[in-house]
């Protein structure tokens, strides 16, 4: 499980315990990956990046509250905290992730009226933020993948890199979830499993 990619999933300062949308444990996998990263060839991520106006925060939608579900544009949208606005502290990488082993970082969430949870596409499908153009052009087919949050953007990232054939083992204890439901995180990891995707650890045993 070297010299391959790597893609860090929304590893940022408001997905921490005390951040705007805090994931529980999501502190815990910042020293596994500064652990790991270095074994790789590349190092991708991504980074949730919000305009303040964007349509999954329930401040922009009067008389709603965080996990409140509204119909935005014909699709359902989970609302959440405003976090991860652009130009931020929230929105900066997790203090303490080594960001100098990161080659390249892909944006989402940029777009006010939709929302992004996959590292590939928003969730209308309608725009690549160009992480598959990337990999094709390196000739990746499969890579490994970690970060926050499980249940979320590690789930639906997982999902459409498996939709484009690209090959991914699930880093998951270097993985948190948010649980909204409980349970949440766990089915996350079965569909993913279902989907095709093999579960490992950085830290074995
Ligand atoms: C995420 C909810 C809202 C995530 C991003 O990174 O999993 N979750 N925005
Ligand atoms: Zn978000």
């Amino acid at each position: 499980m070297s010299n391959g990619v790597l893609l860090l999933i929304d590893v940022q300062r408001d997905f921490l315990p005390g951040g705007a949308l805090g994931v529980p444990g999501g502190d815990e996998i910042v020293p596994l990956i500064n652990q790991s990263a270095p074994r790789y060839a590349f190092v991708l991520a991504t980074r949730d990046f919000h305009p303040a106006d964007h349509c999954s925060f329930a401040t922009n939608h009067a008389g709603r509250k965080p996990g409140d579900v509204v119909e935005v544009n014909g699709i359902d949208q989970v609302l959440w905290p405003p976090h991860c606005v652009q130009g931020t502290a929230g929105a900066e990488f997790a203090p303490g992730m080594d960001a100098g082993l990161i080659t390249k970082t892909f944006l989402k969430g940029i777009d006010p009226g939709l929302d992004s949870y996959s590292a590939f596409f928003d969730n209308a499908r309608k725009r690549s933020t160009g992480l598959a153009e990337y990999l094709d052009a390196q000739g990746c087919d499969r890579l490994d993948l970690c970060g926050l949050a499980t249940d979320y953007c590690v789930l639906w990232s997982v999902l459409d890199a498996r939709s484009l054939g690209i090959g991914v083992t699930v880093l998951a204890d270097a993985c948190r979830g948010i649980d909204l439901k409980p349970g949440d995180t766990e089915r996350a990891f079965a569909r993913m499993q279902k989907a095709g995707a093999t579960l490992a650890r950085f830290v074995k045993g």
